[in-house]
Formats: structure tokens, sequence, C-alpha cells
């Protein structure tokens, strides 16, 4: 022993197996950080292992016991930082970020009270480096005056970075595209460390930024010229008919189209939907040509679209990449035009897509989560609370909320991969043979249940009746991987033209005595709903840079454009550089003047978007006299903080 310790390389090797498990103990005692699988545990013990060598090896190229000091600095640092985080977590269940930083409110609600969100036990996270120092101060006097020859402080940094690629190998492997699309900062730190996190979310950070140092005020010039010019007038029998209404905005998981009326086993798949589809006396508009634009974002994108009329980026998640810009979103102009408090229910943790960051900048008033809910074993499945619990508790909170309150309920079940607890499924899978095709029915089933339950909740509440519901899908939950049972599925091939048609996602809306024009053939998509629901609300859309148009218009545009620069119109199609004609299936030879002229508009269209979000244009924008900039400080997620407003 004493030989291994009289060594400077057998104190790093003492040194870096410390690190290594006092980090993997804090992951284990103080993050929930949501680890299933050998594979995920086994990548949260592991990925420590390169962070100790890369860092801690750096202090190997310093000469003599030199090198033994700058180990213990370098191990204090380090232990700083992950202490940090577990103090910030116990407070925010979240990990700190660049952008956390920047906004002071994250640390000024900690309220001075930092000092009580330490613990005793706290005191055991310093001992290895109490370890550290006493070993050094034993051994330091046999090692020798002289450099480690060169070569052992490259092996050793040669071994972290072989320690990384392992590790980010293998977790791209269990989570496919992880880095690209970010999720979630809890799968980040589950999968590569808090540490690597750490630098991920830097570079990121520093992406963001300069794309923003660049822009300036004139940009947003030829933005607003062209939001102005596609602007389409609203229908002056429905403006404002919705004012001061409550808002229910249904999320709809992973929900396509050729759902509704679908039949299996001779059995509607979602009787529900298919009634408020159906029966005139329920005063619904259902478009059946509606479409998603998400990418890569997800739910996130759909979101993001629904809420400010921009696309989403077509790389990684605008919620997580531009998280921190200036919004001019739903929630923040509801609330200042016609004083509406707005709320989003989701039944999973409060990081997921960043949302508890970026709701502040959307204006979004109240965000319950996960900790709202009763998320015992029965009640969750896959991602995380079941539909049916997660709708029954939320009618409690909804009854608590001020009114008019624009509140969007995002359902989860029905989330890829699809599974059901036995006694949840009350169709038998379809037989394709595929699992994930052939679950898709039983979720997308329960979740129709889960939304009938619903509503029968609301109506007892007496929320039902006066109040706006909206009804959309947030983008496919069958992916181009499953063409083949597809095919069997609708008995069509599907083409490049099939699959952009397969696209579609319902949207329904309701608005209190309005009589709903059953379904209604509109070529729209994700990015007209804010316009549409502004003019229901007697707001001009006008002045804001919203790049969809009211679907209720006689002016709608009816050309819908997908992130990757293919879109449908109603007469004629563009996917993957070939025109077809809707009606006939066939590839047009000859497009027109319009068919191309169409195309560009198309590309132009996304390019000003991402610009607005790349240069967070919107920070020079100020659409009129009654807009008023989001201040993020006025905004607080926590369960303490809302239960309390809640009880008040
Ligand atoms: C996660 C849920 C699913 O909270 O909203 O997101 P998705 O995978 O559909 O983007
Ligand atoms: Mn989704």
């Amino acid at each position: 022993m004493t030989k291994l310790f009289s060594t400077k390389m057998g104190f790093f090797a003492i040194a870096v197996v410390l690190f290594w498990i006092k980090t993997y103990a804090i992951y284990k005692i103080e993050f929930k950080l949501g680890v299933s699988g050998s594979m995920q545990e086994f990548l949260l013990f592991f990925n420590p292992l390169s962070t100790g060598l890369l860092f801690l090896g750096l202090a190997l190229f310093a000469k003599g016991k030199r090198a033994g000091r700058r180990i213990i600095i370098l191990d204090i640092i380090l232990a700083f930082i992950l202490y940090s985080n577990v103090v910030y977590y116990r407070f925010n269940s979240d990990f700190i970020t660049v952008a956390t930083l920047k906004s002071t409110d994250n640390f000024g609600s900690l309220g001075g009270s930092i000092a009580g969100l330490m613990a005793s036990h706290d005191i055991l996270y310093l001992l290895d480096i109490i370890i550290l120092i006493v070993l050094y101060n034993m051994f330091k006097s046999n090692w020798s005056t002289e450099r480690l020859q060169l070569r052992k402080p490259f092996i050793v940094l040669a071994a972290g970075l072989i320690a990384f690629g392992v590790n980010l190998g293998l977790a791209e492997q269990d989570r496919p595209q992880l880095l690209e699309r970010t999720f979630d900062r809890n799968y980040l730190v589950k999968y590569l460390g808090a540490y690597n996190f750490i630098i991920y979310d830097a570079i990121q950070n520093f992406q963001t930024s300069s794309q923003r140092v660049l822009a300036d005020s004139s940009d947003i010039t030829e933005v607003e010229n062209y939001t102005k010019y596609k602007y389409a007038e609203p229908n002056p029998e429905l403006f404002g008919t919705g004012e001061g209404k409550n808002i229910i905005k249904i999320h709809l998981e992973s929900f396509q189209s050729f759902l509704i009326d679908y039949e299996l086993h001779g059995e509607e798949v979602t009787p529900f939907l298919n009634s408020l589809v159906h029966d005139q006396t329920q005063d619904y508009t259902y478009f059946d040509n509606f479409f998603h634009q998400t990418e890569q974002g997800k739910t996130a994108d759909a979101e993001l679209t629904t809420d400010t009329s921009l696309y989403g980026l077509p790389q990684g998640a605008a919620f997580v990449t531009k998280g921190d810009n200036t919004y001019q979103a739903l929630p923040a102009i509801l609330d200042q035009r016609q004083g509406y408090t707005s709320a989003v229910f989701h039944g999973d943790g409060k990081s997921f897509w960043n949302r508890d960051e970026v709701y502040k900048h959307l204006g979004v008033n109240e965000y319950y989560y996960d900790r709202f809910y009763d998320m015992s074993e029965e009640n969750v499945i896959n991602y995380g609370l079941k539909d049916k619990p997660f709708f029954e508790e939320s009618i409690e909170l909804l009854e608590e909320m001020d009114q008019p309150f624009y509140a969007h309920m995002m359902t989860l079940t029905h989330h890829h991969p699809f599974i059901l607890d036995e006694e949840d499924a009350s169709l038998a899978p379809a037989e394709t043979g595929n699992g994930t095709v052939d679950r898709y029915f039983q979720t997308a089933r329960y979740l129709d249940e889960a939304l009938e339950q619903f509503f029968t909740d609301l109506k007892e509440a007496g929320l039902y009746e006066d109040s706006i519901i909206m009804i959309y899908g947030d983008h496919y939950g069958i992916s181009q991987n499953h063409n083949r049972a597809m095919e069997e599925i609708i008995g069509e091939e599907i083409t490049p033209l099939k699959n952009a048609e397969l696209q579609r996602v319902p949207f329904m809306i309701r608005i209190p005595g309005v009589e709903g024009q059953g379904i209604n053939h509109e070529f729209s998509s994700l990015v007209d709903v804010m316009p549409t629901l502004l003019h229901i609300l007697g707001i001009d859309a006008q002045d804001y840079i919203l790049f969809g148009t009211d679907m209720f218009s006689e002016d709608h545009k009816e050309f819908v454009p997908f992130r990757n620069g293919d879109f449908v119109t109603d007469q004629y199609s563009f996917v993957n550089g070939i025109y077809y004609d809707n009606a006939t299936k066939e590839v047009i030879e000859e497009p027109t003047e319009e068919m191309l002229e169409m195309k560009e508009t198309v590309l132009h269209e996304l390019e000003l978007s991402d610009k607005v979000l790349n240069g967070d244009l919107l920070r020079f924008y100020t659409p009129n006299e009654h807009w008023e900039p989001v201040d993020v400080n006025d905004y607080f997620y926590g369960e303490v903080n809302s239960l309390d407003k809640l009880n008040k």
C-alpha cells in the first residue's frame, strides 16, 4: 500500500477512484434521474470516470509535489461544481445551466435560504478531499521533484478520451440523437454525467449567443413585411365570439388523423373523438386537412408552433436551444390583453424539453408537472403519468384557477413505444406483427377513454359549456420505419406522397354559443392555431409576427410548409423534390410557374422563421401599445410556491 501511495501515479489513481465513487454516490442520493434498465444504470456508474481521468489528469503535467497539490485543487473545484448543483437541485429539481446563471432570479428565488438547503450529511461529500490531503502530507516527501515522463499524463488523457468515447457511443445507442435533440437535462446527466453536461450546455450557449450577437434591429423589418403581407383578415362572423371565455387546449400525444373513424376488429378505435367529429349537436368544427410541422423537437415543436406561430428549428428543439429568447406568445398576450391566467398541465418531469425555463419566456403563469400528481406506480407508465389519472387529478387544479384561463392539457400515454398495463387495454392490438403499430391502436383507445371521462368531469365541474375547447394532435406516432405494417393498416402502398398525407393530425374546436361547422376541409396546420385563436378572442393578429393565418378567414392561405421544405396545398403537393397532383396522385412532370413560386415562398417563410429564432429578433419588435416584454422574474414554477398559492 505504502508503495502505491508513495508514487504520484498511485496518488492520482486514488484521487480518481475516490472522485468516481463520490460522484456516483451523489447521483444516487441526490438526483432523481429516472434511470431504467441495466444499460442506463451502467452508464450512470461509468460516466464519472472520463471526467476524473481528463480533469484530474491535467495535474500530472505539473512538476514534483505541485502535481499532488493540483490534483487536490482540481478535485475541490469539481466538488464545488457538483455540490452547487446538489443544492440547486434540492430546490429546483433541475441542474444549473448557463441560462439559469444569467437569470439571477433562479438564485434570488432561493430567498437567501441556501443554508437551509444544505444538509448535515453533506459533510461526507468532503471526505475524499480530506483523505487526499492526509495522503498527500504523508507521502509527498517520497515524490521526486521531477516531472513525470511526459508519456504518462498523455496516456491518462488518452484513456479519459477513450472512456468518454465508449460512454457516448453506448449512450447514443440507448437514446439515439441524444446530443442533437437534447430532450432533458436529466437525460444528459444520466447518460453523460453532471460535468459533461456543463460542457455541453456551455457550448450550446456559446453557439446560441454568437448567432444572437450578429443580429440587429433591422433584421426584423423583412420578417414583419412578410407576415403583414401574408396576414388574413378575420372572419367577421367569428371575430370576438370567444372573448373572455376559458380556453381548454388539449394536446393529443402522437395522434394521427388516420385514427379518426378507423375500425379495428370491427370496432371504432376512438369512438369518443369520432363522436365529436360527426355529431353536429356538439358544435365542433373538425379540420380534416390539418397537418403538423414538427421536427426533432416533436412535442416541444408543436407547443412552440401553436403558442407562437413560429416553426420549430430544422435541428434540435428551439425550446431547448432558444429557450432564453424573447417570445410574443399566446399566454403572455392573452394575459396582457384580456387578463387570462395560463397554465400547462403535464405528467412528466418539469425540465423535459426545458419547459421549466422556456415557459417563463412564453408567459405561462402556472406549470403543473409530475410532482403535482400522484405518481405512484399504478399511475405511471412509459414517460410518466397515465392519461386517466392525469385528467382526473387535473380537474381539481383547473377548478382552482383564476378565470378566464388558458389551460393547456398535455397527454402522454399514447407515446412511443405505446405501452399499456393489461388492465388499461380495452382493445386488442392490431395484427400486423409490428409491435409498435399494433399497440398504437390500444393506447389511442386509452386516450380516447381518458378524454371522454375528462369531458364528463368538466361538465360536472361546470367548466365545459362556456369554455372554448380546442383539440390537436402534436405529430406522427408511426414513423416511416414502420411503412410495411402501416401499408397493411391503411390498405395502400406508402409512397412519398402518401407519407406526406399521413402527417395529418386532428384539429377540432368548439366555441361556446357558436354553431360548429362539422367537417372543414381547409388545408391548415399547427402554425395557424395562434392567429385563429386570437381572432376568436377578438384580438387582431395583424400586429404580431405570426407565420400562420386564421383558418376561418376567407383569405386563409392554403399551403402547409413542412420543416424540410416540402409542402402540401389544397391542389398539389411537393415532396422530395417532386410535385404531385393531390387528386390523381400522379407526378406533375411540368410544374406551373405558380407551383415553382410556391416552393420559393415556403423556403423563404421557413428561413424567416429561423431568422427570428436564431437572431432572437422579437427582442427588437414591439407589436402594439398593449405589449409589455415578458419579465421572466415574474414567473416561478415550484411545488411549494404554487401549492401555497392554491391554498390561498
Ligand atoms: C415529454 C413528452 C413527450 O414530456 O411531452 O415528448 P415527445 O417525445 O413527443 O417530443
Ligand atoms: Mn409528442
